[in-house]
Formats: C-alpha cells, sequence, structure tokens
C-alpha cells in the first residue's frame, strides 16, 4: 500500500478504515467519563478498555467512557500519541496460526497528565460524573514493602506528597485530595478497581491508602473506611511491548497510521468481586466474570502465569533467550516451567470452582508458546524487585512452612542474583536491566564473590528468608552452580533428571 493512501487513526477517518478492522460504531461525542483510569499502558488498553468499549459497543450505554491519567513524565509520549488520534488506538490480537484480528477502541475520553495538571486530575476524580477509578499501576505503584506489607513512607514522593497535597506525585495523593473534596462536597464515593497483579490487589489497596490517609486526615480517612469499596479482581491478557513492526504492519498492511497500537493474544480473563457502590459497566455480558470471592482464582493466575513468566524470564535471559516463546521452544525450559508448576506451585493452591488445574496449566504453556505474541524477557523481567516478592516469594514461603519442593524457586533466585550481579547473559553481552531499585540490586549481588548469601540480605525483598537453613542451602549450592556455570540449562536439566 503506498502512503499516500494513508489514514490517521482519528474521529473524523474512522469511516475509512477498511472494513475488515472492527470500529466502534457508537457516538463517542456523547460518551461520558464514568471511568478516570490511572496507568494507560499496554495492558489497560488490551483488557479494562477492550472490555468496556465492547460493552458500550453492545448495550449503547455511554456513561462508561475512561479518562486516561498518567501521573508521570514517562507518561507524555502516549498520552501526545493517544490526543493527536482523538484517543483511538488499534488492537491487534495475534492467534497462535498466525490469524490477526485487528479492531479500534473508542471508549476512552481524553488523556490527563498528573505531572503537569495535578488540580485538573483531582477535579475529575472528584467530578460527580466519575464512578469508578481503577488502577493499572504495577506492583511496585502500591507502594508496600513486600517484607512487611506496610505502606512505605519512607518513600521521597510520599514524603513530597504529605508535604503538598495539591500537588501529589503518586496515585495515593490524587486519591486522597479527590476523595477528601467529594467528602466534602456531599458527593457519594467512588469505587477504586485495582487492575494490578496484586494478591487481593482490592484490599492491597484499600490498606495502603488507609494508611497513607491516616497521615493526612483521620477524619476523610474515616470517611474512607466507611464508604469506599476496593473490589479484587484477578486480570489477565498476555500484552507485549508495542514495537515499530506492528505500527509498520498496521500502515504497510491497511494504510492506518496508529503511532501506538497494542498486540495481545486473543486469551483475555477478568474476574472480578461485585462491590461497586455507585454502579459499574454490565461487563459480564462481555465475558468478565464476577464472584464472591476471587482469591482462589487470583492465587492461581499470580502464582502460576506470573511466576511462570519470571521463572522463564530469568533463567532465559541469563541463557541468551529475549522472548517468551523463543524460551519455550526449548524443551528443557517447557519442562522446568511444567516441573515448577506442578511440584511448586500446585500443592499448595486451593480448589478452584470450576477450573481445571491440569486443563489451565496445559492452556498456560500453549499461550506462553504463542510464536505471533514477541513477549520480550526485558518486559517480563522490568521490575523484578517487585515482582519477585509478588509472584514467586510467597510461593517458597509456604513451601518452606509446608516442608513442600524448593528448587525451582531457589535456582530461579540464584540466578537472579548472577542477573543483578552481572548483568550480562552467558555470552557476555549485557542484558536491559529495568528496575527501580536496580542499583542496589547490583550493589548487593555484586558482593556474591565474598559471601554467597550477600543478596539474600535485602530484606526488604527477601524478609528472613536468610534466616531458613534449608532455603539457605539450596539457594547457596545454585548461586555457585550458576557462578561456575553459567550455562543454566545444565542446573535445569540436572533437576529434571533427578526428578524422572
Ligand atoms: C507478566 C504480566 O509483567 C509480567 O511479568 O507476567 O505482564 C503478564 O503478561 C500479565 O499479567 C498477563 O495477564
Amino acid at each position: 500500500m503506498n502512503t499516500q493512501s494513508t489514514v490517521r487513526l482519528a474521529n473524523k477517518t474512522l469511516s475509512q478504515v477498511p472494513k475488515s478492522i472492527v470500529v466502534p460504531t457508537y457516538d463517542r461525542s456523547k460518551l461520558k467519563s464514568g471511568i478516570v483510569h490511572v496507568g494507560v499502558g499496554g495492558f489497560h488498553r488490551s483488557h479494562e478498555a477492550f472490555y468496556t468499549d465492547a460493552y458500550i459497543q453492545q448495550s449503547g450505554d455511554l456513561d462508561w467512557g475512561i479518562c486516561g491519567v498518567g501521573l508521570r513524565d514517562s507518561d507524555r509520549k502516549m498520552q501526545a500519541i493517544l490526543e493527536a488520534q482523538d484517543y483511538l488506538y488499534t488492537l491487534i490480537v495475534k492467534h497462535p496460526n498466525g490469524s490477526i484480528e485487528n479492531q479500534v477502541i473508542g471508549c476512552l475520553t481524553g488523556f490527563m497528565l498528573g505531572c503537569d495538571e495535578p488540580n485538573a486530575v483531582i477535579q475529575k476524580m472528584a467530578d460527580a460524573e466519575t464512578k469508578i477509578v481503577s488502577l493499572t499501576i504495577t506492583e511496585g505503584g502500591y507502594n508496600f514493602n513486600p517484607a512487611t506489607n506496610e505502606f512505605d513512607f519512607s518513600n521521597p514522593d510520599v514524603i513530597h506528597d504529605l508535604a503538598n497535597p495539591l500537588e501529589p506525585r503518586l496515585v495515593f495523593g490524587f486519591l486522597a485530595a479527590a476523595l477528601k473534596l467529594r467528602m466534602e462536597r456531599g458527593l457519594p464515593a467512588f469505587t477504586v478497581q485495582s487492575c494490578d497483579n496484586i494478591q487481593h490487589n482490592g484490599d492491597v489497596t484499600r490498606k495502603m491508602l488507609l494508611a497513607y490517609c491516616h497521615k493526612v486526615d483521620s477524619e476523610l480517612a474515616k470517611w474512607i473506611d466507611a464508604h469506599v469499596q476496593f473490589p479484587n479482581a484477578m486480570v489477565d491478557r498476555i500484552t507485549p511491548a508495542t514495537t515499530e513492526k506492528d505500527v509498520a504492519y498496521l500502515q504497510d498492511q491497511f494504510g492506518i497510521s496508529d503511532q501506538w497500537p497494542v498486540t495481545c493474544e486473543p486469551f483475555h480473563q477478568w474476574i472480578i468481586e461485585d462491590k461497586f457502590s455507585l454502579g459499574r459497566p454490565q461487563w459480564q455480558t462481555v465475558g468478565a466474570q464476577f464472584v464472591d470471592d476471587v482469591t482462589p482464582y487470583e492465587n492461581m493466575k499470580i502464582r502460576l502465569l506470573n511466576a511462570g513468566h519470571s521463572v522463564l524470564g530469568i533463567l532465559g535471559s541469563i541463557h541468551g533467550f529475549g522472548t517468551i516463546d523463543e524460551s519455550m521452544q526449548d524443551a528443557v525450559f517447557s519442562q522446568f516451567l511444567q516441573l515448577f508448576m506442578d511440584s511448586e506451585v500446585t500443592p499448595i493452591l486451593p480448589e478452584v470452582s470450576g477450573i481445571d488445574l491440569t486443563q489451565y496449566k496445559q492452556t498456560l504453556l500453549e499461550r506462553f508458546a504463542n510464536p505471533n505474541i514477541k513477549d520480550s524477557l526485558s518486559r517480563i523481567c522490568s521490575e523484578s524487585s517487585s515482582k519477585l516478592a509478588t509472584f514467586l516469594l510467597p510461593t517458597l514461603v509456604e513451601n518452606l512452612q509446608r516442608n513442600g519442593d524448593i528448587q525451582c524457586a531457589s535456582l530461579v533466585l540464584a540466578a537472579w542474583c548472577y542477573y543483578s550481579d552481572k548483568g550480562v547473559d552467558r555470552f557476555g553481552n549485557s542484558l536491559n536491566i529495568i528496575d527501580a531499585m536496580s542499583e542496589r540490586l547490583h550493589n548487593t549481588a555484586a558482593q556474591t564473590a565474598n559471601n554467597a548469601d550477600a543478596f539474600l540480605r535485602l530484606t526488604s525483598i527477601f524478609g528472613k528468608l536468610i534466616e531458613n537453613q534449608r532455603f539457605l542451602k539450596a539457594y547457596q549450592g545454585y548461586v555457585e552452580a550458576i557462578y561456575n556455570d553459567t550455562n543454566v540449562k545444565n542446573h535445569m536439566q540436572l533437576m529434571l533428571m533427578m526428578r524422572r
């Protein structure tokens, strides 16, 4: 297709989008912003926005548009691109057999930057039209110390926000300021809906917000305690980072200029507790599931899928792999993942009503192996300091308490130490390590040569694990093995052989 026929995605060009691409047909100009969403990354756009768009399209209910909010300077690029496209973007759904479905999502109504106009964001959340404030702020965004599960008041941004309540940097400052306005104006509280991969994500959000608000204003904390709902939810859809190739694909195949489309797998799941004080979209009509207690579902997903990603991510990075599907093509890696899931996670998972765990794990292996989802290991390993603490360590700790298997998890942590220390794969190529704690991780791991358990002294991540002799022995053994032979596959293979 030549460039002259390029259609730049926007309201006025929607009718020119080729018919093979699904577009919204509801009247976008009449959309209200019933939802304000903080953290408009790829995952929000392939998941909550996808469900909400489908709901609006099917029902014609225009109350539930989503106004996006970015809190950081790093959100500026996405904000500018989406604004130029009237907040439209393309979802590129890639099936394992190579087929692709494309659809334009229309439910975003705007995108505000908290770092530029904090007051406007606070006013938007406080507006009577806002019924839900939803969040994808990453595991690290909840600002708790993973070892104690308490709010981290030593974070400089928290100190800043407490001193500047009308110009906050973190989400808790925004929520507190907006809810305070609603309390003062006699408006009902909005629901705060976490969409991050944290067990009991609603409960954690509530606990962190209340801890923060107790320092801001005890009346407000009481009001929030009494009036704000925080439904727990399990969220799922693998959404790799968008690449230049995705932009070029839309341009070359369809003549569409979309500067930031989203790619994702066909699978999607959203299981939510039905606790919304001001109503909600009828997401159950478009595939979401409402349950009384989401705990078993989130346990299953986070401990199998997210931890499984980290297992492949850390070991695969050192091995020199670039993506999840590439790791899955190696039989040792896929068998090791299966071993981890079967011997360390499955025994501690409670019954999950309506779910056949063997089938669930099989589907996971197939999803990870999807050759068209090139999910980079650098994305998977980004912020491992938060992810491993959330996805993997609870499983390890529970197995230590129950005398369960700990070998796979111990090998992964030893590999993470090597990864943080050396920052290279086994061929000496530099790894792209993205982690808010990367410097501390590196400096601590770098002491391993003198002291095999140095890395474990990061108690804000590992808690008291260092005091457990069974774990210490396994961990030190694997540290020694990896530092002597960086071909992690040899150690994985040995473990697999011993299990046969
Ligand atoms: C991944 C998740 O970031 C990660 O480590 O495990 O982003 C994962 O792809 C999603 O949770 C899938 O639902």
